[in-house]
């Protein structure tokens, strides 16, 4: 009896999947490989039922001999494992990122004589819907923001990176690259007070209301279905900041970072070059402490920025913020720095990792921008989020196209460097 290999992915079965398995079961037995969360992250969709359900859900299904757990994107363990014969996949892998894992596996086959079968990708109005009904119960509020604390459990380090608009939320939803062999996605958005500002022609000074604030907030979550980290900026009075968290976690944000700065907050980036006055650690230890007392849900966080390597009152005054803030509830740690040498922002995390092995520790590597997030995990780091760069990228291009168009007195001169209009529509998912 020959062996049968396929792995799954999916938390619902729907009639493509139970072709597979039927095409499967005329090669031999069927042992099917249920994808690892880990994996399923960076590879795929996010999974909505627990590793240990999908494995049931395979396993009762006809013609399943076995199920094993597939902990890599790529085949190498299980095929030393099992040996198969055959391995069956949908034939909409033959595409897109997901080409390279399919030449790995041909490459692993060829090596013992096995067999890769591509069976015609089932697409109907029937699987059409499941997919459409997946999305939708991942967009939820209630899904949504719990899985910012399921991603820091499941990836040694969470991307997120910054979205101001409903473009900007489905390119950071959207974009899968396949490097060396492995996929990857962002897994959270950033919603920056600076970009947001930016976005709508403002200076970052908590000008733009909360209320304009929560309309981007909106605009992201109607097209997109990644946890979102909301820049809270100062919080406002601890008044406000209650009612903050409340809208922030009926709209299903999964976490607010907040700054320990007063009166008129300026960016961050300025640094000393303009007058910032940091918060006592009384006075923000009692707004973080309202928050958490104000938050409905388990899942919500409230996270505290420190700002004493930015405003250079030094490391101790940074990590006496830092047990402070948690001893008054903060779920989260951000550490900021504006040097371009990591150096403090790691000297920060070591020295706070032997107080507290726990808490999640975030930065934002603008400056520091030569350190890598493996770099940064190894020194305890768990969300990296990259603030500002989808804006600072489209501004020079879109500032060059309106000079160009100027210059030219048409736009022929322009036209190749800028997307088809058949893509752009196309951009755009249809209901
Ligand atoms: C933002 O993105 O608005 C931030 C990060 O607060 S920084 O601009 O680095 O202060
Ligand atoms: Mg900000």
């Amino acid at each position: 009896m020959k062996t049968v290999y396929t792995c799954f992915c999916t938390d619902v079965i729907h009639e493509g999947h139970l072709n597979i398995l039927k095409e499967a079961q005329k090669l031999g037995k069927v042992i099917v490989g249920c994808l690892s969360d880990k994996v399923l992250i960076r590879y795929n969709k996010f999974p909505t039922i627990a590793q240990e359900d999908r494995v049931k859900l395979y396993r009762s299904l006809p013609g399943v001999e076995q199920v094993v757990i597939q902990e890599d994107m790529h085949y190498d363990d299980v095929v030393t494992l099992i040996h198969p014969d055959y391995i069956v996949h949908g034939d909409n892998w033959k595409n897109g990122p997901e080409s390279a894992i399919r030449e790995h596996v041909e490459s692993l086959l060829s090596a013992y004589g096995g067999q890769l079968v591509d069976i015609p990708y089932t697409y109907n109005e029937d699987v059409r819907k499941i997919d459409m009904q997946l999305r939708e119960k991942l967009a939820m509020p209630e899904y949504r923001r719990k899985r910012l604390r399921q991603l820091i459990e499941m990836t040694p380090v969470v991307k997120a990176m910054e979205a101001h608009s409903g473009l900007t939320g489905l390119i950071v939803e959207k974009t899968v690259v396949e490097h060396e062999g492995k996929l990857d996605q962002f897994d959270a958005m950033w919603v920056s007070s600076l970009c947001d500002s930016t976005a709508k022609g403002k200076p970052d000074i908590e000008l733009v209301d909360m209320t304009s604030r929560f309309r981007t907030i909106e605009d992201i979550t109607e097209v997109t279905t990644k946890p979102i980290i909301f820049d809270g900026d100062t919080g406002g009075l601890p008044e406000h900041f209650v009612y903050t968290v409340r809208s922030l976690e009926r709209l299903g944000v999964s976490a607010v970072i907040i700054e320990d700065k007063t009166g008129l907050k300026k960016n961050s980036l300025f640094g000393t070059e303009v007058q910032q006055t940091q918060a006592s650690i009384e006075e923000f230890s009692a707004k973080i402490a309202a928050g958490k007392k104000a938050q409905l849900t388990d899942d919500f966080m409230i996270i505290a920025r420190i700002e004493s390597l930015i405003l250079e009152r030094g490391m101790d005054d940074a990590l006496e913020r830092a047990g402070a803030f948690v001893k008054a509830g903060a779920d989260g740690i951000m550490i900021h720095s504006r040097k371009k040498d990591p150096a403090e922002i790691l000297e920060f995390c070591d020295k706070f990792r032997q107080m507290d092995p726990t808490t999640p520790i975030v930065v934002v590597p603008t400056s520091f921008n030569v350190i890598t997030e493996e770099e940064l995990a190894a020194h305890g780091v768990n969300i990296v989020i990259y603030a500002n760069q989808l804006t600072r990228s489209a501004f020079p291009a879109m500032q060059k196209t309106a000079e160009d168009i100027l210059k030219n007195h048409r736009a022929k001169e322009v036209d190749d460097r800028l997307m088809s209009i058949k893509d752009i529509i196309t951009l755009i998912d249809e209901i």
